[in-house]
């Protein structure tokens, strides 16, 4: 394949596979399993396992195509030290980042909550970004690492859409990276956020890029777009 091109709004996407990587945000268990941080939040998981399925297919097409996968976890080093006080107290929640939940530590990493979930693991040769934050560049070494592979045009997809998604893509579009976002791979534990911060996406002639979803971007990725 020497050309992606995919049925997107606000029009088409168009990228070179070479220079193109997928990024999967979040999908760990704190997010979209009971007893996380997300739930912590107050949240009810359920709307963000909707996501699981298109990121699968999605996950297994772009390795077929040989598209660079990366991988991002939000959380923080077990002893707190990157974690501001804004971020630990905010909500107040009863059971917060740092403390013993039912997946151990909430949004801590090494313990099992902060794992990205089986069915979306990475494997050998797929970067995975600790971030401490909510976008995937902020204190991290991703634009280094796209840099180095030269990518010029990002797929996002991940939780939460209108959270670590958009800040991510935010991140990324004022960087100067192509940026689609998958409608079907994305989710929040807000539906009327999640279809907003799409929409946020393609207005104004695709302020922030492009959408589109898992089955339009799988037949792409296998030649039949
Ligand atoms: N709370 C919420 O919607 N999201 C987060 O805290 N992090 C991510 O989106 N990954």
């Amino acid at each position: 394949m020497t050309r992606l091109s995919i049925g997107a709004e606000p029009y088409r996407f168009n990228s070179d596979p070479a220079r193109t990587a997928l990024i999967i945000i979040d999908m760990q268990r704190d997010f979209v399993e009971p007893g996380g941080f997300g739930a912590s939040l107050g949240n009810d998981v359920t709307p963000l396992r909707r996501a699981i399925a298109p990121i699968a297919a999605t996950l297994a097409a772009a390795r077929a195509a040989g598209l660079l996968v990366i991988h991002t976890r939000e959380g923080h080093r077990p002893d707190l030290s990157d974690l501001p006080i804004a971020k630990k107290t905010r909500g107040h929640p009863v059971c917060g980042i740092g403390d013993a939940g039912p997946m151990g530590r909430i949004l801590v990493r090494g313990e099992p909550g902060h794992a990205i979930i089986d069915s979306l693991a990475p494997i050998d040769g797929e970067p995975v970004i600790d971030k401490p934050g909510k976008g995937a560049f902020y204190a991290t070494d991703l634009d280094t690492i796209l840099r180095q592979r030269n990518i010029a045009s990002l797929i996002l997809c991940g939780v939460t859409t209108e959270v670590c998604v958009h800040t991510t893509l935010r991140e990324a579009n004022d960087r100067g990276f192509e940026c689609l976002v998958l409608s079907d791979g994305t989710a929040s534990y807000f539906p009327q956020f999640h279809e907003a911060a799409l929409a946020m996406v393609t207005a104004q002639g695709g302020i922030f890029g492009w959408v589109s979803d898992s089955a339009a971007l799988v037949a792409a990725l296998q030649g039949d777009g």
